[in-house]
Protein backbone atom coordinates (compact mmCIF):
# COMPACT_ATOMS: atom_id res chain seq x y z
CA UNK A 1 0.00 0.00 0.00
CA UNK A 2 3.05 2.25 0.12
CA UNK A 3 2.95 5.05 -2.71
CA UNK A 4 6.42 4.81 -4.54
CA UNK A 5 6.75 8.21 -5.41
CA UNK A 6 8.46 8.64 -2.16
CA UNK A 7 10.99 6.04 -2.84
CA UNK A 8 12.99 7.22 -5.93
CA UNK A 9 14.23 10.68 -4.44
CA UNK A 10 16.53 9.19 -1.76
CA UNK A 11 18.32 6.54 -3.34
CA UNK A 12 21.45 7.56 -5.13
CA UNK A 13 22.56 8.33 -1.59
CA UNK A 14 25.40 5.51 -1.94
CA UNK A 15 23.90 3.19 0.28
CA UNK A 16 25.66 -0.18 -0.18
CA UNK A 17 22.72 -1.82 -2.20
CA UNK A 18 23.69 -0.08 -5.38
CA UNK A 19 25.08 -2.06 -7.63
CA UNK A 20 28.13 -0.37 -8.90
CA UNK A 21 28.12 -2.66 -12.47
CA UNK A 22 30.91 -2.50 -13.99
CA UNK A 23 30.52 -2.54 -18.14
CA UNK A 24 32.06 -5.39 -20.08
CA UNK A 25 29.63 -5.27 -23.00
CA UNK A 26 31.68 -3.14 -25.06
CA UNK A 27 30.54 -5.32 -28.45
CA UNK A 28 32.43 -8.05 -26.82
CA UNK A 29 32.50 -10.34 -29.96
CA UNK A 30 33.11 -13.47 -27.61
CA UNK A 31 30.05 -13.34 -25.72
CA UNK A 32 27.69 -16.00 -27.45
CA UNK A 33 26.23 -18.10 -25.40
CA UNK A 34 24.10 -21.53 -26.13
CA UNK A 35 21.86 -23.40 -23.72
CA UNK A 36 20.90 -26.53 -23.71
CA UNK A 37 18.81 -28.52 -22.32
CA UNK A 38 15.07 -30.96 -22.69
CA UNK A 39 14.95 -30.75 -25.22
CA UNK A 40 16.23 -27.70 -27.24
CA UNK A 41 18.73 -24.84 -28.05
CA UNK A 42 18.56 -22.04 -26.41
CA UNK A 43 18.23 -19.72 -28.95
CA UNK A 44 18.05 -22.13 -31.69
CA UNK A 45 19.32 -20.02 -34.32
CA UNK A 46 22.41 -18.39 -34.69
CA UNK A 47 24.51 -15.99 -36.73
CA UNK A 48 28.05 -15.32 -35.49
CA UNK A 49 31.05 -14.10 -37.46
CA UNK A 50 33.73 -16.96 -37.87
CA UNK A 51 35.76 -15.13 -35.64
CA UNK A 52 33.16 -16.02 -32.69
CA UNK A 53 33.36 -18.25 -30.47
CA UNK A 54 30.51 -19.99 -28.69
CA UNK A 55 30.02 -20.73 -25.25
CA UNK A 56 27.40 -23.84 -24.63
CA UNK A 57 26.39 -24.81 -21.81
CA UNK A 58 24.34 -27.74 -20.38
CA UNK A 59 21.52 -26.82 -17.92
CA UNK A 60 19.72 -29.84 -18.37
CA UNK A 61 19.76 -32.56 -16.45
CA UNK A 62 20.33 -35.12 -19.57
CA UNK A 63 23.47 -35.02 -21.43
CA UNK A 64 23.29 -33.13 -24.76
CA UNK A 65 25.40 -32.62 -27.93
CA UNK A 66 25.74 -29.35 -30.06
CA UNK A 67 26.71 -30.56 -32.94
CA UNK A 68 27.22 -29.32 -36.45
CA UNK A 69 26.43 -30.54 -39.68
CA UNK A 70 27.64 -30.82 -42.85
CA UNK A 71 23.90 -31.42 -44.59
CA UNK A 72 20.54 -31.04 -42.92
CA UNK A 73 19.02 -34.19 -42.50
CA UNK A 74 15.21 -34.98 -42.12
CA UNK A 75 15.08 -37.00 -39.81
CA UNK A 76 16.66 -39.02 -36.88
CA UNK A 77 17.32 -42.06 -38.91
CA UNK A 78 20.17 -40.17 -40.95
CA UNK A 79 21.57 -38.79 -38.05
CA UNK A 80 24.40 -42.05 -38.10
CA UNK A 81 25.20 -41.11 -41.36
CA UNK A 82 25.75 -37.30 -40.93
CA UNK A 83 28.78 -35.54 -41.29
CA UNK A 84 29.43 -33.59 -38.26
CA UNK A 85 31.62 -30.72 -38.82
CA UNK A 86 31.49 -29.87 -35.17
CA UNK A 87 30.18 -31.34 -31.80
CA UNK A 88 30.85 -30.65 -28.24
CA UNK A 89 29.44 -33.78 -26.28
CA UNK A 90 28.09 -31.81 -22.68
CA UNK A 91 27.58 -33.88 -19.06
CA UNK A 92 24.73 -32.30 -16.81
CA UNK A 93 26.46 -28.99 -15.94
CA UNK A 94 29.14 -29.17 -18.26
CA UNK A 95 29.91 -26.35 -20.40
CA UNK A 96 32.73 -25.78 -23.41
CA UNK A 97 33.98 -22.94 -25.34
CA UNK A 98 33.88 -23.49 -29.04
CA UNK A 99 36.09 -22.05 -32.11
CA UNK A 100 34.14 -21.95 -35.15
CA UNK A 101 37.33 -20.62 -37.29
CA UNK A 102 36.98 -24.48 -38.73
CA UNK A 103 33.91 -23.27 -40.78
CA UNK A 104 33.64 -21.84 -43.77
CA UNK A 105 31.00 -19.24 -43.74
CA UNK A 106 27.65 -21.03 -44.81
CA UNK A 107 24.35 -21.99 -43.06
CA UNK A 108 24.35 -24.98 -40.76
CA UNK A 109 21.95 -27.27 -39.08
CA UNK A 110 22.23 -27.96 -35.40
CA UNK A 111 21.51 -30.78 -33.80
CA UNK A 112 21.64 -32.75 -30.52
CA UNK A 113 23.06 -36.43 -31.44
CA UNK A 114 21.98 -38.27 -28.66
CA UNK A 115 19.24 -40.96 -29.59
CA UNK A 116 15.95 -39.41 -29.21
CA UNK A 117 16.96 -35.75 -28.66
CA UNK A 118 16.60 -34.64 -32.24
CA UNK A 119 12.78 -36.54 -32.68
CA UNK A 120 12.19 -34.50 -29.22
CA UNK A 121 13.30 -31.11 -31.09
CA UNK A 122 16.42 -30.26 -30.09
CA UNK A 123 17.19 -28.74 -33.80
CA UNK A 124 19.11 -25.62 -34.98
CA UNK A 125 20.39 -23.29 -36.94
CA UNK A 126 24.21 -21.65 -37.47
CA UNK A 127 24.62 -19.09 -39.72
CA UNK A 128 28.78 -18.15 -39.76
CA UNK A 129 29.18 -14.74 -41.71
CA UNK A 130 32.73 -14.12 -42.89
CA UNK A 131 33.27 -10.89 -40.94
CU1 LIG B 1 20.02 -33.55 -26.27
Amino acid sequence: MLAGTAIVAGACAGSANTATTTPRSSGDPAGVVVDLDEYRFVPSTLSVGVDVSVDVRNLGGLEHTWSVLADPIDGERELVGSTKLLEVRLEVGQSASIELDVLPAGVYQLVCAIPGHFSAGMIGELVVTSS
